[in-house]
C-alpha cells in the first residue's frame, strides 16, 4: 500500500479579502463590518470519519484560505462540497480547474446537495471524477481506501462515475446512524478565521424532515426519514462547542429540530441541569408550536431558546394548501401568540411567485404579516422569497411544464443567479418585477435591523434608516410600482459586489 494519507476537503466560496480595490466599492467596503463566516458544516463530520479511519483530512475553506497556495499532489483525493446556488459551484469549478492543472492524477470528488440531486449531469463535467450522492461520511472513507489501493469503485454505494462513456450510479447507501459521528474535529479549523463563531455557532443535531412542502429538497434528499443524534450526544457536542468557541448563541441548523419532542425535552432539561447558560435558536413548524402546551414552551424558554425560525410561507389559505405546508392561518396566529407569552422571537420567511398565485394572495400575505406583528412584537420577517425552483423539490418538475428552463449542466448551474433573473415565467414580467421588489425590500428591512450593521459607519446607517422607512411604507401599502429607489439600491449593491 501507498503511504499517502491526506484527503483535502474544499468548501468553495469567495475569499473575504477579495474586496474591490478601487472606485466607490472599495470606499464603501472600508466602512462595512466584516462578513460573519460560518464554519464549513458539511465537511466537518466527513473529516471526523476520515480521521477515525486513519486518514489525514485537511479542510480548505476558500472563504478564508487561499486555495492556490495548497499542494494537492499528495492528496488521495480532493473533495468539493456544494449547494445549488450562492456561487459555490462556480468557485468549486475554479478550484477543481486549479487542482487538475497542478496535479492531473489527483481524483476530484464532488458531494453535497447539488451533486446529489443532479448526479447524472454533474458527472458529465470533466472536472468531476466521482459524485458522492447523499451523506458523505462512510462513502469518503471507502473512496479513500479504494483510491489508495487502486481498487475499482463499483462496490462503493452512493456514488456516480463514468464507465465506458456513460454515468454509472451505484445503489443508494443507507443513512448513517448519527450517533456514530465521532467528536467533530474543530481543531482542523483556524479559529481566528471564524470570529463570528463566538457570537453565533451553527450545529446540526438531526437530519431530514417527514413533511413534504413542494419547494423543499427534503423528499428526494432525505427520503422523508428523520434521523437524530441522541440527547446525550447532543449535550456532549454542545459542551465541546462551548469549550472550543464559547458562543453566545447556538443555532441548530437542522431541517426540523423539533420532530422528536421527547428528545427536545431531554436536550433542554440537560442544558438547564448542566447550567449551560447559552441562548439557542432553531427552526420549527408553526403547527408544532401551536400544539405545544405551557410546560414544553416554558422548558424551552428556560433552557435558553430565544428565537425560532419558522416558515410562514403565505397569508393565503389557497396557497398554503397548494404548497402542501399542512399549516393553517389560525395555527400560525396561535403559535405566534404562544411565542409572545414566552418572549421567543418568531423569525418568519414567506414565499411568493407560485403558479396560480394572484396579487390578491400577495396582499393577503402582507396583511397577514401585519396581523402577526400586531399579535407579537417579536415577529421578524427574515425574507419574502420569490420562488426559485431547485432540483429535487417536487415543484421543480411541475414548473418546467409552465415554461421554466433550468440549467442543464454543472457549468450552466455555475452561472445560475438567485436574484437577478426572473425565475417565474408563468407570471407576467410586470408581476415578476413587483415580486422582485418585494423580496428586495423584505431582505433590506431584515438586514437593516441586523445587529452587525449597528457597527457600520454612521453615514451608512443613516442611508439604511431612510431606505428602511421608505421600504416599510411601500410594503405596508403594497405599493411596489416604480421602485426607482430600489433599482438604485440594487445597482449600488452590485457595485459593493454582492456584500449581502
Ligand atoms: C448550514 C446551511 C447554510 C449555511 C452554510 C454555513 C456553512 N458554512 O456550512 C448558510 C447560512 C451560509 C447557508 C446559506 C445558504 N443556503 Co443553506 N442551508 C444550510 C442547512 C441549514 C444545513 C446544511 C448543512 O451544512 N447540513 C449539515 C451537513 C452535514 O449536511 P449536508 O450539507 O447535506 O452534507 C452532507 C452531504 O451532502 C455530503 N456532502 C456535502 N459536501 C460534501 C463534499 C464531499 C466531498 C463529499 C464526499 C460529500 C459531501 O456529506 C455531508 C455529510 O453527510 C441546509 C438545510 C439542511 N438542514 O441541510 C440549508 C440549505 C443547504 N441551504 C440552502 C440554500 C438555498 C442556501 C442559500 C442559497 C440561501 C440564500 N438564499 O442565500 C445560501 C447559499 C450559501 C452559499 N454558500 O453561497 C438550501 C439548498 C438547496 C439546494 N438545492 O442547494 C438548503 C437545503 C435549505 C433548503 N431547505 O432549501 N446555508
Ligand atoms: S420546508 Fe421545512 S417542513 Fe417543509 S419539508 Fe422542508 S424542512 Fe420539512
Amino acid at each position: 500500500m501507498n503511504s499517502k494519507k491526506e484527503v483535502i476537503l474544499i468548501y468553495p466560496g469567495k475569499h473575504i479579502e477579495s474586496k474591490p480595490q478601487q472606485g466607490l466599492a472599495s470606499i464603501v467596503h472600508r466602512y462595512l463590518p466584516k462578513h460573519p463566516i460560518r464554519p464549513p458544516l458539511s465537511l466537518l463530520p466527513i473529516a471526523a470519519y476520515l480521521r477515525q479511519a486513519g486518514f489525514l483530512p485537511t479542510i480548505v475553506d476558500c472563504r478564508v484560505t487561499e486555495y492556490r497556495h495548497i499542494d494537492y499532489s499528495q492528496a488521495i483525493f480532493v473533495g468539493i462540497s456544494t449547494m445549488t446556488i450562492g456561487n459555490m459551484i462556480s468557485h468549486g469549478l475554479a478550484v477543481a480547474e486549479f487542482v487538475r492543472q497542478q496535479s492531473p492524477a489527483t481524483p476530484i470528488v464532488w458531494g453535497g446537495i447539488h451533486p446529489t440531486l443532479t448526479a447524472e449531469s454533474t458527472i458529465q463535467q470533466d472536472l468531476v471524477d466521482v459524485v458522492v450522492r447523499g451523506e458523505g461520511e462512510e462513502t469518503s472513507v471507502e473512496l479513500a481506501n479504494a483510491f489508495l489501493s487502486k481498487n475499482p469503485l463499483h462496490s462503493i454505494k452512493g456514488i456516480t462515475f463514468i464507465e465506458k462513456g456513460e454515468p454509472l450510479h451505484t445503489p443508494d447507501r443507507l443513512f448513517i446512524n448519527m450517533n456514530d459521528i465521532p467528536p467533530i474535529p474543530y481543531d482542523l479549523l483556524n479559529k481566528s478565521n471564524y470570529p463570528a463563531a463566538q457570537e453565533n455557532f451553527i450545529y446540526q443535531s438531526s437530519r431530514g424532515c417527514p413533511h413534504n412542502c413542494i419547494f423543499c429538497y427534503n423528499k428526494p434528499y432525505n427520503r422523508r426519514r428523520y434521523r437524530t443524534r441522541s440527547a446525550k450526544n447532543v449535550l456532549k457536542d454542545i459542551a465541546l462547542i462551548q469549550k472550543e468557541f464559547s458562543p453566545r448563541i447556538l443555532q441548530f441548523f437542522d431541517d426540523e429540530f423539533f420532530t422528536n419532542k421527547k428528545r427536545v425535552i431531554e436536550i433542554c432539561t440537560g442544558m438547564i441541569e448542566q447550567k449551560m447558560n447559552m441562548q439557542w435558536m432553531a427552526g420549527c413548524r408553526l403547527d408544532y408550536i401551536d400544539s405545544y402546551g405551557d410546560e414544553f414552551l416554558g422548558l424551552i424558554a428556560r433552557s435558553g431558546c430565544t428565537s425560532l425560525g419558522v416558515g410562514g410561507e403565505s397569508g393565503s389559505e389557497r396557497i398554503l394548501s397548494y404548497i402542501n405546508k399542512g399549516v393553517s392561518l389560525s395555527q400560525m396566529k396561535g403559535a405566534v401568540a404562544k411565542l409572545r407569552k414566552y418572549d421567543i422571537e418568531a423569525l418568519l420567511s414567506f414565499v411568493v411567485g407560485l403558479p396560480g398565485e394572484t396579487w390578491r394572495d400577495i396582499k393577503k400575505t402582507l396583511q397577514f404579516i401585519d396581523k402577526l406583528k400586531s399579535i407579537h412584537p417579536k415577529v421578524i420577517v427574515n425574507s419574502i422569497n420569490v420562488l426559485v425552483p431547485l432540483p429535487g423539490a417536487p415543484i421543480f418538475e411541475e414548473v418546467q411544464k409552465l415554461g421554466y428552463h433550468p440549467p442543464q449542466t454543472l457549468e450552466e448551474w455555475a452561472q445560475f443567479s438567485w436574484a437577478d433573473k426572473n425565475h417565474t415565467p408563468w407570471h407576467t414580467p410586470k408581476y415578476s418585477r413587483k415580486l422582485e421588489t418585494l423580496y428586495t425590500i423584505s431582505r433590506f428591512l431584515f438586514i437593516a435591523n441586523h445587529p452587525l450593521l449597528q457597527r457600520a459607519h454612521p453615514c451608512i446607517r443613516f442611508f439604511i434608516k431612510q431606505l428602511s422607512a421608505l421600504g416599510a411604507f411601500r410594503m405596508k401599502r403594497g405599493w411596489l410600482f416604480f421602485p426607482i429607489e430600489w433599482d438604485l439600491f440594487k445597482l449600488f449593491q452590485k457595485v459593493v459586489v454582492d456584500y449581502f
